[in-house]
């Protein structure tokens, strides 16, 4: 059919005047409850500053930075200008044997965010492009060691790294694993350090579960380390419903992989950029990875792209061992460092800093403990667990109906004019660092009424 003969077919074409949508079915929603979205839609149409705007004029309190990235808050003005600017001087230059300036420039203050030797950054477009990058690199990185036989990894139980085959076969979460056949060959998890018994209503980090990390032991035990290739793991771990590491436990993780020659990647796309009130998790809880993998927060969420930060050494490795001329790393997007997404980059960078965000964070940090886990004594929560500005809020399940009781309280609090995020049965937070005692107040109140009336 001919696109007029389609449209003309198609009697709900929208009108050049009305540009609300008004045929939901086409679009295959990722991670969404597709039919129930459909029959009762949630759409927003405007951002600014800590709120959306919904496509019925109502404002929405944003308690999740989007999904987590937008930590800069909404509709900041030099990041659309630079990115207009940008397209216009220049749409795209090819990723592979040519560059353009802005990629450079990123490149290199990006480094300066980062501890140690992390110097050098390869760009993607996505944090789950950036785990499959960075396990991909891992695996090179033994190969032109001389130590091909590395060819295992290790993440860990709850692990979320995004939605490529490498991200899902390293995950830990089930759903988004079992229904994609055997996935990646030669790999194994570490227990997650959940445990509501030792550490329910922790503030910050846990007292009880550093030893979890000897299981790595155990593991590099089975397998031999001249097996084992990298472990990743999220310094917090975000998606599956925000999971803080007990005190000392990435620390005994660095150890072992040290001991043991596997290079260790911290999965940094929801801790880098200020959320935990440093620039990066590395930093915040002092621990040296190998690697970094980010993306959200690197360009506020306005364009998509991410980034894998690898230590000189690792870097080193693939220059000296390729002969003159030739490429170092078989690897790259055709979108790698685009110029709109190193412009957006670069005013978000600038954002960050002329605005103080991650301090700001780290400020705000304790009034939001505070915050949180004044929702304690509320019927059904079970754990209240915050870091920097992040929380976790878990429910006890309806029984027979696990995620129903915290779907509710989403569908209530979007009711209500507040964005919160759920997974499971637990509520995510985690608002733009732009946010204000204010607004933190606005969200636990809003919340503490919506979990007290929730059946
Ligand atoms: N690694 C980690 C640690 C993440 O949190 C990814 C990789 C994948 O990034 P992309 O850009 O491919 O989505 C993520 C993404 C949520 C939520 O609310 C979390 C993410 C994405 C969407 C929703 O839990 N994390
Ligand atoms: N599929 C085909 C047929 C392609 O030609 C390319 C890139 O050239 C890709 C996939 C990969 O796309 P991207 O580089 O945007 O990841």
């Amino acid at each position: 059919m001919s696109a007029t003969a389609k449209a003309a077919a198609q009697p709900f074409a929208p009108s050049a005047f009305d540009p609300s949508p008004n045929n939901l079915e086409s679009f295959w929603m990722p991670f969404t409850a597709n039919r129930q979205f459909k029959s009762k839609p949630r759409l927003f149409v405007g951002a600014e500053g800590m709120h959306y705007t919904t496509i019925d004029n109502r404002k929405v309190l944003d308690g999740t930075a989007g999904l987590w990235c937008c930590n800069a808050g909404h509709g900041r003005k030099k990041i659309s200008e630079a990115v207009a600017k940008q397209i216009q001087q220049m749409d795209y230059a090819p990723a592979f044997q040519m560059g353009h300036p802005s990629a450079f420039e990123l490149a290199s203050r990006l480094t300066h965010l980062v501890p140690g030797d992390l110097d050098h950054v390869f760009f993607t477009n996505s944090g789950s492009e950036s785990v499959d990058t960075a396990l991909k690199i891992a695996l090179a990185y033994h190969r032109v060691k001389g130590q091909g036989a590395r060819t295992r990894l290790i993440g860990r139980e709850r692990g979320y790294h995004g939605v490529g085959f490498g991200g899902i076969s390293v995950g830990g979460i089930v759903s988004n694993r079992k229904f994609f056949g055997p996935m990646l060959a030669g790999v194994d998890h570490l227990p997650h350090t959940h445990n509501l018994e030792k550490n329910a209503f922790s503030k910050g980090q846990p007292e009880w579960g550093a030893h979890l990390a000897d299981e790595l032991e155990r593991i590099v035990t089975l397998h031999d380390a001249s097996t084992i290739a990298a472990v990743i793991i999220e310094p917090v771990a975000g998606s599956t419903g925000v999971l803080i590491p007990p005190k000392g436990y990435l620390q005994k993780i660095r150890q072992i992989c040290d001991k043991h020659g596997i290079l260790l990647i911290f999965d940094e796309v929801i801790t880098g950029f200020g959320r935990l009130g440093s620039p990066f998790g590395a930093e915040h809880f002092g621990v040296q990875p190998d690697m970094i993998t980010c993306a959200k927060g690197l360009t506020n969420g306005a364009v998509p792209m991410g980034a894998v930060f690898a230590r000189k050494h690792i870097y080193d490795a693939f220059m000296d061992n390729a002969a003159e001329n030739a490429i170092e790393l078989f690897h790259g997007y055709t979108y790698s460092a685009h110029p709109v997404a190193c412009a957006a980059g670069l005013a978000v960078l600038d954002i960050y800093k002329e605005e103080g965000l991650f301090e700001n964070c780290a400020s705000l940090a304790k009034y939001w403990e505070d915050a949180v886990h004044s929702l304690k004594g509320i019927k059904n929560v079970i754990d209240l667990r915050n870091m920097g500005l992040i929380a976790g809020i878990e429910l006890e399940p309806i029984p027979g109906k696990p995620t129903a009781r915290a779907f509710n309280a989403f569908l209530k609090a979007y009711d209500k004019g507040l964005l919160i995020r759920t997974t499971g049965d637990i509520i995510a937070l985690s608002p733009p660092l732009i946010v204000e005692k204010s607004h933190i107040d606005q969200i636990f109140s809003m919340l503490a009424d919506i979990l007290k009336n929730l059946d």
